[in-house]
């Protein structure tokens, strides 16, 4: 701004400045614009500045009185503007404060509680009821060798259990189990009779995938050596498991066979007027019990096997083991 101005017309432009920054200062509402606004006008390239470059027409008593207003306004607009900017932010922390706020006395949003499988409720359970009875709880490895799963159990080499059809060969001596007795055999290796134990776990065999097979699946096996036991006290033990676990169904016997135990028995339970196969059982095999060196002149015992899916499937009434794994939430949210 090159021309010159007279008295009259700087202060007037000044007043005017004055007037017009008192007023846009207390309209701006962020930090960012109100530095660019300083620099504008404040600045030394600023308005104010360019307004003081034109005193060159003004008389040597005059200079003094625009520089002592112009020093005055340009205080004045300095302290307007920090003002101005400690009020901004003193504003957006109030206003972040205030968005940030919990308010602990809301209801919470629907908390997600998970929840024990369905399988391992049914398992739980079961166990449950023996260790009632004074059963011990034990597991043992998934993956286990020919003795435990097969010989120490009288399974003859030509037995169709054995069979590459129905076990899982890992190479070598090596199998997946195909039930939990060789939990058992170890046990008995190491304790003693008497002896009363439950052995839950996984156990696998090679079947085809349908609505009641799976080739990984859950067994619990009870076994019980004593002094004097005989097929009343496995079938006493039954019927009130089975009368704790079903309720008041109608339960039988029926002759069976399996190669651990004589005589045998599968136990079926009638729901909804059908006849359904639960579990197996029998009075423990002497060759059994001589091949662990327990005199079976002395020791006898019985011992039983469930499938865990099964007993899950006829309490819940689950028509498909697929249901069991396939971890569908709107299914398994039932339970
Ligand atoms: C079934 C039948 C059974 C056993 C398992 C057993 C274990 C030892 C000795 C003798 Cl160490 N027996 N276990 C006995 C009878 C039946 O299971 O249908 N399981 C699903």
């Amino acid at each position: 701004m090159s021309e010159t101005l007279s008295l009259k017309q700087l202060t007037d432009e000044l007043n005017r400045l004055e007037e017009k920054a008192v007023k846009d200062i207390s309209q701006i509402v962020d930090t960012n614009s109100l530095e660019q606004f300083r620099v504008n006008l404040l600045g030394k390239k600023g308005n104010l500045s360019k307004i003081l470059g034109s005193m060159s027409g003004l008389s040597g008593s005059e200079r003094p009185v625009v520089g002592q207003q112009a020093n005055l306004l340009k205080k004045k607009l300095q302290d307007l503007v920090s003002d101005r900017l400690s009020q901004i932010e003193k504003e957006s922390l109030r206003e972040l404060i205030a968005k940030e706020t919990i308010d602990v006395t809301l209801p919470p949003s629907g908390t997600l509680l998970g929840h024990r499988h369905p399988l391992s409720k049914t398992t739980e359970e079961i166990l449950d009821l023996f260790s009632g009875l004074g059963y011990v709880v034990e597991e043992g490895p998934e993956v286990e060798n020919d003795y435990y799963n097969f010989a120490a159990l009288n399974i003859p080499e030509d037995h169709p259990a054995r069979d590459m059809q129905d076990t899982f060969y890992l190479g070598g001596d090596l199998l997946l189990r195909t039930h939990t007795s060789p939990v058992q055999i170890r046990y008995l290796e190491k304790n003693p009779p008497p002896v009363r134990i439950v052995a839950p776990g996984r156990v696998y065999r090679r079947d085809a995938v349908d609505a009641t097979h799976s080739p990984v699946f859950h067994q619990v096996e009870v076994l019980a050596i004593d002094e004097g036991l005989d097929f009343s006290h496995l079938r006493g033990t039954v019927m009130a498991f089975l009368k704790a676990f079903f309720g008041d169904l109608p339960v039988r016997f029926r002759a069976s066979y399996f190669p651990f135990t004589e005589p045998s028995a599968e136990v079926d339970v009638q729901w909804r007027g059908r006849w359904l196969e639960v579990m197996g059982c029998g009075m423990v095999d002497p060759e059994v019990l001589e091949g662990l060196g327990i005199d079976s002149e002395r020791w006898t015992g019985f011992a039983a096997g469930l499938g865990v899916e099964r007993f899950c499937m006829v309490r819940h009434e689950i028509d498909d083991i697929r249901r069991l794994y396939t971890s569908d939430l709107r299914f398994l949210e039932q339970f």
